[in-house]
């Protein structure tokens, strides 16, 4: 007979092929064995261990949905089952690994030339090269569009651009060996990606310097992106796409995997408030789990846990048939977002005075998630997205 499963509330796993069946046991148990033991002092001392990247690369983590190139060419399921594995330990270790495989990655494999691909995919599927992805700016997080960094044709050198302007909020900017940043070409106003090489530039055009004492996403890296007329040559732009197209291409993915990813790490924090309330006990020596206020919290998260996850499922089976539409992948990534915040924050109750000890895990979850809900678009900024779908009207600005 079917027997309920509290870690899988709706069977998902009676929907997987047996090949992602198998990629999700192999991530989960790299995470549990590998990154969870190193967390704690990593988000304690913000210190990103970049060789989790060459990790990840040796097992097929990275890019993992690119065909070709050395990458492992798995299903949208499937990436974003490996997603959920690593945000069950921490968001930044899924920020880090997203910025390399769905930004840098896959807007390489979208919108490259076939000698870009070759160049940069191998070594970074590997983890050999690192990326980062330079959209926001100080002045401009929510509307790109506006964006002020700029690209003009160098005076003297032929098929060379200038890059100046400032780039900030970049996951992995300060280590990053590839910096793929998009700016707007100076006598067209139109915006082009270009990848910026960190070892072919001149010293004193480009610098990265790392934004401190966050108060979430401790163990990803963080900084700036700064140009002084850094020259790229022509064959680093992406030779057609043009607009807010191209970021947004790359958005897509990456949008997808978090809505996966937060459900792994909403699926932690059920977890741990679960156990812990079956052990603490209060009032004539009972569980917190007999109560009642303690139950109904502990059932809405992982119902809203089964339900997203049902959700994202649903949009990577059609990403892969061609079906899926940027506003489905609004409603998950918001959705996902929100559910997952509101929850943790509710169990971090459970724990009481505990949940101050970063031990428990739970308030490192609640920080970072509110990371997750503000980054590739607010939840209010997809709010209106819909909205304009639904309705016709935008109402931005
Ligand atoms: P709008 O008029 O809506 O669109 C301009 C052009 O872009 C196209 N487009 C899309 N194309 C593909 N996919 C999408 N999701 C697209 N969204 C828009 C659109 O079709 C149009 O194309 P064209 O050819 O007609 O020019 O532009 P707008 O300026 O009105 O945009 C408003 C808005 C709110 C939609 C947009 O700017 C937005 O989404 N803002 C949020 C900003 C954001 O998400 N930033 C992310 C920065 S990267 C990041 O946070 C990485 S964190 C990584 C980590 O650590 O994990
Ligand atoms: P703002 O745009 O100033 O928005 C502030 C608030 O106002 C939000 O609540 C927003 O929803 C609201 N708001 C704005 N406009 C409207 C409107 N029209 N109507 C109603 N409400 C509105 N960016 C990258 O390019 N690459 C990265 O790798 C990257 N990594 C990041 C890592 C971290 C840890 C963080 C914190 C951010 C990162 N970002 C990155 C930046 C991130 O994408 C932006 O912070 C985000 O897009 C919001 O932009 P903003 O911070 O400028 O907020």
């Amino acid at each position: 007979a079917a027997a309920f499963d509290w870690r899988d509330p709706l069977g998902a796993k009676h929907l997987l092929t047996e090949d992602e069946a198998a990629i999700a046991e192999t991530a989960e148990a790299y995470c549990q064995e590998r990154l969870l033991p190193r967390v704690l002092e990593a988000y304690r001392n913000e210190d990103y261990d970049r060789k989790i990247l060459l990790e990840m690369g040796e097992l097929g983590l990275l890019g993992a949905t690119i065909k070709g190139h050395d990458c492992a060419g798995v299903s949208s399921v499937a990436s974003g089952l490996i997603t959920r594995a690593v945000e069950r330990v921490d968001s930044g270790y899924r920020s880090g690994m997203s910025v390399q495989s769905s930004l840098v990655m896959g807007g390489i494999d979208e919108w490259g030339t076939t000698e870009q691909k070759e160049r940069f995919l191998p070594g970074m599927a590997r983890g050999q090269i690192l990326g980062c992805f330079g959209l926001t700016e100080p002045n401009h997080g929510s509307d790109p569009g506006s964006m002020e960094s700029v690209a003009r044709a160098h005076p003297t050198k032929k098929d060379t651009y200038l890059l100046s302007g400032s780039k900030t909020w970049i996951t992995n900017s300060p280590i990053a060996d590839v910096l793929l940043v998009w700016a707007k070409l100076a006598d067209t106003g139109k915006i082009r990606g270009f990848l910026i090489e960190r070892s072919k530039c001149p010293p004193g055009t480009l610098e990265t310097p790392p934004l401190k004492n966050k108060n979430g996403l401790r163990a990803s890296i963080t900084g700036m992106i700064q140009m002084d007329d850094v020259p790229v040559p022509a064959e680093n732009m992406f030779p057609t796409v043009e607009g807010l197209r191209g970021p947004f291409g790359c958005l897509n993915s990456a949008r997808f995997g978090i809505a996966w990813g937060v459900m792994g790490a909403l699926e932690d924090c059920i977890s741990r408030a679960r156990e812990y309330a079956l052990e603490r006990k209060q009032f004539k020596g009972n569980p917190l789990a007999r109560y009642q206020l303690v139950q109904k919290k502990l059932a809405e998260a992982a119902t809203d846990a089964a339900y997203g996850t049902l959700a994202a499922y649903q949009v990577g089976r059609l990403k892969d048939e061609g079906k899926a539409t940027p506003e489905m992948i609004s409603m998950i990534k918001r959705r996902n977002c929100d559910t997952a915040l509101q929850h943790s924050r509710i169990l971090q109750e459970i724990f009481g005075g505990n949940a101050a000890s970063d031990e428990y895990h739970i308030g490192r979850h609640v920080s970072n998630l509110f990371v997750t809900q503000t980054y590739e678009g607010q939840s209010d900024i997809h709010a209106l997205i819909l909205g304009r779908a639904i309705t016709g009207v935008q109402a931005f600005c």
